[in-house]
């Protein structure tokens, strides 16, 4: 039996990396104390540390090493069927005041959150060794980059962790040369020591140790991140979402940035021109494959830079300058395949974790879309028997794969440009069965905002909750907005304004319009990339544009559409803009907004106003 005891540690009863920034030490054994860890370790970030974790989890049952010779150095993750997603429903922004979390957040008042928290963080890592996991978003040292440590009782998450940021001795060395960095603390909330009465127990662990409570919280003011309950990514790679988005938007906020879930993508036009391209979808809706596109279209070219964040600030130059802060890929599996998304395919030939897809008799990873025909037989993602009549998925619909972004076959060579790179327009999207034609252009910045701003999306499985239930998404950024959405609206007319002429043009994009049968009309994937030329002839002041009361749509003859097997009735449907429901969709803004009371920026309500109008011209 393991006796546990709250002694004080000192830095040199941590294991691996030394630490002497007395900050950081004095974190380090504040949550000790608190969490009660068996044993401490600081982890380097190195290849030998991530062989050993990884042997550990394939040990300890959490992960399935593949057939190295198919796949080497890859594994499969299979997690409790309860914790596949985010659950946005215990996400919560505690700010010192309820407004600045906004109508969109979960709130909860700090002091009553950090109670709450200390007596579910209270002996949670017992008989669990705490990982001190020093991590960069975003190159180490670049101007725009930010520090953060996590720390977490869960080797899977150290594993991911390192995968998807910079993480380890580089990290350290920045904290140690005195720069800030945003403390994070994760628990699975499985601890393998438990106190009955008098009676100390140590339990057997779990392949997936997690909790049936679940909190997912940040403070704002004082840039904290606690997560407690879930192993699943957004939920626990607490560089991600937490940080790099809700936590970032903050600081963007304060600062005169953007934090933003958007993919980065460089273009080269057939004349050598270089263009980049942000666009924000909300989960699940297209950034990772946009991000990889495949021009079908010939002369153009399509490298990647980011799939899922960007962190933008205005340059020198007054244009807006975006990075990935992010170092891997955290995709969705389903719908990925050699037909749809080649290079994500080539991209996870080795050192891939899965998690939740399906196993194949020979140690290969299977999931809906990566091959026409299904194996006949197969292990699901819940470790079931599976054969094609089994009538549900043999991988989860959120499933995903974890992977290096400079496995990317399309990665560009400026994907680690320290001072990013500048974007010269932004798409945003979502998937819309009805209304919103495949592009159309803003009339101006502030329009772009509105049309960010109104976005709605068909909901997916990235999140708990009733998958295909249209929701609003502002910016796509509806669970990971860290303040006011209002307000949020409020900084980008600002930003704006500061960038003036040199602003991104802004396009709505919508590759998921259906007929009457419900089949989606547009071709998609490789396609798009005949939505991106024309919004970068647009954006070169190529062609001219037909004024429409929701933006601006291509002229007919300026749509490449060469070799697309669409009829007229298909490209009418994908332009149509329908008076009528676009008018029940005002109304439905109309409602919507006034959810933000009066930190409503005054320019939304001028903008539906002029919407309207245009409707009714
Ligand atoms: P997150 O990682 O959750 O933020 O998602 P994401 O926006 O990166 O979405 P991703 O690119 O992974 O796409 C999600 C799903 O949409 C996958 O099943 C894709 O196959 C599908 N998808 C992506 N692009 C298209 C497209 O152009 N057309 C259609 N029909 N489906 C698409
Ligand atoms: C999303 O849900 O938007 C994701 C996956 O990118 S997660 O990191 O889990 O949030
Ligand atoms: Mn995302």
């Amino acid at each position: 039996m393991v006796m546990t005891h709250a002694a004080p540690r000192t830095a040199a009863d941590f294991d691996g990396l030394r630490i002497t920034d007395p900050d950081l030490v004095d974190w380090v054994q504040e949550i000790a104390a608190l969490t009660r860890p068996a044993r401490i370790y600081v982890c380097d970030g190195s290849r030998e540390e991530y062989g050993r974790l990884t042997s550990q989890l394939v040990a300890a049952g959490t992960l399935v090493r593949l057939d190295d010779a198919k796949r080497p150095r890859s594994f499969l993750a299979r997690s409790e069927p309860s914790d596949v997603a985010r659950v946005e429903s215990r996400t919560f922004i505690c700010s010192e005041q309820e407004a600045d979390a906004g109508p969109t957040n979960n709130w909860a008042e700090p002091g009553v959150m950090r109670e709450e928290l200390r007596e579910v963080f209270a002996g949670s890592m017992r008989g669990r060794t705490m990982y001190v996991v020093p991590f960069s978003m975003g190159p180490v040292g670049g101007p725009i980059s930010r520090i953060g440590v996590e720390i977490t009782d869960s080797a899977y998450v150290v594993a991911s962790m390192r995968i998807m940021t910079r993480m380890g001795a580089a990290a350290l060395e920045r904290i140690e040369q005195g720069a800030d960095w945003v403390p994070a603390v994760h628990s699975v909330g499985h601890p393998l020591v438990v106190t009955h009465g008098n009676e100390v127990v140590t339990r057997r662990d779990v392949p997936w140790p997690c909790n049936d409570t679940k909190y997912i919280c940040h403070f704002p003011e004082t840039r904290e991140i606690w997560s407690y309950g879930s192993g699943y990514g957004g939920n626990a790679l607490l560089g991600k979402k937490c940080y790099a988005l809700r936590i970032a938007s903050v600081l963007g906020r304060d600062e005169g940035w953007l934090a933003e879930h958007m993919l980065i993508l460089k273009i080269t036009g057939p004349d050598g021109r270089v263009y980049h391209l942000a666009a924000a979808f909300p989960s699940a809706c297209g950034k990772t494959n946009l991000a990889m596109l495949r021009p079908t279209i010939p002369g153009w070219k399509v490298e990647t830079i980011g799939d899922d964040i960007a962190w933008m600030r205005p340059g020198p130059d007054g244009r807006l300058y975006a990075i990935n802060p992010e170092a891997g890929f955290f995709g969705v599996a389903p719908g990925t395949g050699e037909s749809t998304n080649p290079t994500a395919i080539a991209a996870l030939d080795h050192d891939v974790i899965f998690t939740n897809v399906a196993l194949t008799d020979d140690g290969d990873v299977w999931w809906e879309g990566l091959t026409d025909t299904p194996p006949e037989h197969l292990t699901d993602w819940q470790g079931n028997d599976w054969t094609p009549e089994s009538g549900t998925p043999a991988a989860h619909p959120n499933s995903r794969f974890t992977v290096r972004a400079d496995q990317a076959p399309s990665i560009a060579p400026e994907w680690e440009d320290r001072g990013g790179v500048p974007i010269d327009a932004i798409l945003f999207g979502g998937r819309r069965a009805t209304n919103v034609p495949l592009i159309a252009e803003a009339y101006d910045w502030e329009h772009g905002v509105f049309i960010g701003a109104t976005v709605s999306s068909e909901q997916t499985a990235a999140a708990e909750g009733a998958v295909g239930q249209l929701r609003r998404d502002p910016f796509a950024m509806l669970p990971f907005c860290g303040y006011n959405m209002a307000d949020y609206w409020a900084h980008w007319l600002e930003m704006g304004e500061t960038l003036g002429d040199g602003a991104p043009r802004i396009f709505q994009v919508n590759w998921f319009r259906r007929d009457g049968d419900g089949r989606i009309v547009w071709p998609g994937f490789g396609e798009n990339s005949r939505v991106l030329e024309w919004a970068l002839r647009r954006v070169n002041g190529e062609v001219a544009a037909v004024d429409a009361p929701t933006g601006r749509l291509p002229r007919p003859r300026d749509l490449n559409l060469d070799g697309l097997d669409l009829g007229q009735e298909d490209l009418d449907l994908l332009f149509e803009v329908d008076p009528d429901s676009w008018s029940s969709e005002a109304d439905l803004t109309e409602e919507y907004f006034a959810r933000f009371g009066d930190r409503l920026p005054a320019e939304m309500t001028d903008q539906l106003r002029a919407l309207r109008q245009r409707l009714a011209g």
